[in-house]
């Protein structure tokens, strides 16, 4: 693995800066769903196997059809509960209850401080995004944040990867991707971006073939000293072990 230091990294949100999809986006579906007066409720099991359907407007159109609205009338009603929904995410991100994931802003610092540009690249809806970015990592810390409402199709497709390295004017080779998912890497890999995988407790046991390499946490992360990026810690020997 190369130890060169990277033009930018470029970054997934959900799932990978913040734990956002168990106790953040899944109560927030479940609220607009009883808000309309619908009787569907997404547990934590089903949840985690409705995130193979990237973008929350997708997710609920699908499991609408599943559950047997027919297709017109399961995306109409999709974009209904999705905006209720987006509104509610809006209102957490506001109330401070989504946290950075441990370890998080010490690596966004450490590659900050090493002259690494930092960008995003997400599937998540702008309203809640940008003000979720300000809120934990402040103003400018990102040159570039490409979410979902600014392409056409999500991940896996490459798309948020290929408009991020668009608006950074960098080469795919010049920068790489941090993913929680299977989708993610795959996205990321599609545009030509290597690609850390960075695990939680929804992705643990996806398939991750084609990553630079695969963590538990951002502290295994930091404290490989094979890191395939610049990492100060390894300078320090701060970090817990693996
Ligand atoms: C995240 C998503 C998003 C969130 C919900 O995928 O798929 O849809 O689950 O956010 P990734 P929205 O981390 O791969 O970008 O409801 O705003 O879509
Ligand atoms: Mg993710």
């Amino acid at each position: 693995m190369s130890r060169e230091p990277c033009a930018a990294v470029v970054f997934d949100v959900d799932g990978t800066l913040v734990d956002s999809e168990r106790d953040g986006h899944r109560p927030m579906f479940n609220a607009a769903f009883a808000a309309a007066g619908l009787p569907y409720r997404w547990d934590v099991e089903e949840y985690g196997r409705l995130l193979a359907i990237t973008g929350g407007r997708r997710r609920l159109a699908a499991y609408l059809e599943s559950r047997g609205h027919d297709a017109r009338e399961a995306a109409d009603l999709a974009a209904r509960l999705h905006r209720d929904k987006t509104e509610r995410m809006r209102d957490l991100v506001a109330s401070g209850e989504i946290a950075a994931r441990p370890g998080a802003r010490e690596l966004l610092r450490e590659l900050a401080s090493l002259g690494t540009t930092l960008a995003v690249a997400t599937t998540g809806t702008r309203d809640w995004v940008e003000p979720l970015l300000r809120r934990l990592f402040g103003e400018d810390l990102f040159e570039v944040v490409v979410t979902g409402s600014d392409v056409h199709t999500l991940k896996p497709d490459p798309a948020a990867y290929v408009e991020a390295l668009n608006r950074l004017g960098l080469p795919a080779s010049h920068a790489m991707a941090v993913e929680d998912s299977g989708n993610g890497l795959r996205a990321a890999v599609a545009a030509g971006l290597r690609c850390v995988v960075v695990t939680n407790d929804y992705t643990r046991h996806e398939d991750f073939t084609g990553a630079a390499a695969v963590y538990r946490g951002f502290a295994a992360w930091r404290a490989d000293p094979a890191a395939p990026l610049p990492v100060g810690s390894r300078a320090t020997g701060q970090g817990p072990s693996r």
